[in-house]
């Protein structure tokens, strides 16, 4: 890095190079960073904060993930070179297993992301190489393969950064599907049960700090939580809320 932390742009810049260095070592496909170019861009009109619709959408996926039975993480490698230390730390406070699900799927990539994770305190790495032995139907990527002890028998899937012809055909398989994606316009915000549109950096470490404040309530209030949600009325909180602080621009 050639710049120092009181740059300006310093925490989008470190990120930025996290991401080249994880794409050299392979962790992360070149159309990766492409992605979070796209990402980037939302975030940008966003304010890069955590907006309101976004935490209220947090709330619910916690309940969703705290009374599932089979709750699923699925990483891919964007996610994991973003937030990885944060998904194990999550999976360990909500009790749910870690897929790896890759659109550009090689052997050599499921093993290196889950050697990655192991580095953090996970235990066990779902959907490496044959364990990936069962076929989702409606998806035309590698992403249709998915281990029968994880996402085959999920409830709940928590998917950050996703295509949206998974999470339609996961939701279709009778799956509440929690998407982590900065684009509310996205397929899968749009089809997700409850999608959260934040960047995965901030979302992963607000969801462990929501699921421990909900830990502590009673069964009832959390079933609350995830049934007053809407998505398609969040959806429209956060464009609206994003219209709001562009407006803020137009009027400095
Ligand atoms: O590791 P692989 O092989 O599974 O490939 C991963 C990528 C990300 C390349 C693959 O899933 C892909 O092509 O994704 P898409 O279809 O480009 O969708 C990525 C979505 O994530 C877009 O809607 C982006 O706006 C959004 N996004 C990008 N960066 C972030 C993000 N959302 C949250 N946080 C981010 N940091």
């Amino acid at each position: 890095m050639n710049f120092g932390s009181r740059h300006p742009r310093f925490l989008s810049l470190k990120i930025r190079d996290a991401l080249v260095n994880a794409e050299a070592s392979g962790l992360v496909v070149p159309q990766g960073l492409i992605a979070h170019g796209r990402g980037e861009a939302f975030d940008y009109i966003i304010g890069e904060r955590t907006i309101p619709a976004a935490s209220v959408a947090t709330m619910a996926a916690s309940a969703l993930l705290l009374r599932a039975d089979w709750p699923v993480i699925s990483v891919n490698g964007n996610s994991v070179a973003l937030a990885g230390e944060d998904i194990v730390r999550l999976a360990s406070s909500i009790s749910a297993s870690i897929e790896v699900n890759l659109f550009h799927r090689t052997l050599e990539r499921e093993r290196l992301i889950a050697r990655y994770l192991k580095k953090f305190g996970a235990t066990e790495i779902l959907g490496v190489g044959p364990a990936a032995s069962e076929v989702i139907g409606g998806i035309s990527s590698p992403r249709a393969r998915v281990d029968p002890q994880g996402i085959g028998k999920a409830d709940v899937v928590l998917i950050p950064l996703e295509d949206g012809d998974r999470a339609k055909a996961l939701e279709a398989e009778g799956k509440k599907i929690i998407s982590i994606d900065l684009n509310p316009l996205s397929r899968t915000s749009q089809v997700a049960s409850v999608s959260i549109v934040d960047n995965v950096v901030r979302a992963v470490p607000a969801l462990i700090k929501a699921s421990k404040q909900m830990k502590k309530l009673p069964r009832s209030q959390v079933e609350k939580y995830a049934s007053r949600f809407n998505n398609g009325t969040n959806l429209a909180d956060a464009i609206e809320q994003i219209v709001h602080y562009l407006q803020g621009w137009m009027e400095n």
